[in-house]
């Protein structure tokens, strides 16, 4: 069986992503926590099981594979709904998955994944204010090509995954979000996989930074 090491539930947005795509494609999986230290690296800790001293790393027998898009990938190789069957959408999955690794630095930068926290921005630059309008496309894009109700079609597959955190991200700072992208949030924010992983943030101590 899978072995996946996360760190904090409330904070880890990297951790989130294949844990998300594990619970709600049911495939099963043994859970580890390092929990990040308090206003410091947590290198040392988290290189005991992860050559990058980063989470989450994923570990099947003697394999480890240290990085989120990695993990999603030798993930589908066993488990080919990891991405969605058409070619087309499969594509576009994979692309947006890719951009959301690679870019969205406003986003990420400005809006920290922080689950249990609620607070409106004092002010929204222009940076942010890009990433939200490529949000919008990308969420048009996907629904239009793919019909819905996720991005890339009419089952949850690793691109809805990787987009997770931006869920939680658009819920605690109240993100100016269309309503194409607003009702992703909520569907989103309803699977029991992420109830089930706001509730153990709520229940985590929290870091002051
Ligand atoms: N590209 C990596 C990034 C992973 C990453 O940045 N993880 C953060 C936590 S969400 C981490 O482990 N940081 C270590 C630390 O804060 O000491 C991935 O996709 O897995």
């Amino acid at each position: 069986m899978y072995s996946l090491w996360i760190a904090n539930k409330n904070y880890s947005s990297w951790s989130l992503r294949p844990w998300v795509l594990l619970k709600v494609l049911n495939i099963p999986f043994k859970e580890h926590q390092a929990l990040f230290n308090s206003g410091g690296s947590s290198y040392e800790k988290f290189t005991v099981f992860s050559p990058t001293g980063q989470v989450p790393c994923l570990i099947d027998d003697q394999q480890i594979i240290w990085d989120s898009l990695a993990i999603c990938e030798y993930i589908a190789e066993d488990h080919p709904h990891v991405w969605p069957q058409n070619r087309q959408a499969r594509a576009w999955a994979r692309s947006a998955a890719a951009e959301m690794h690679s870019g969205f630095l406003a986003l990420r930068q400005n809006c920290p994944m922080e689950c249990t926290t609620r607070l409106v921005m004092p002010e929204i630059s222009n940076e942010l204010k890009k990433n939200i309008m490529r949000l919008e496309t990308l969420w048009q894009e996907g629904l239009d090509k793919f019909g819905g109700p996720w991005l890339a079609g009419r089952q949850f597959t690793a691109v809805d995954a990787f987009f997770a955190p931006i869920a939680f991200r658009i819920q605690s700072y109240q993100l100016p979000v269309n309503d194409l992208v607003q009702q992703w949030v909520e569907q989103t924010l309803t699977l029991s996989a992420m109830q089930e992983w706001y509730q153990a943030a709520s229940n985590e101590e929290l870091i002051e930074h």
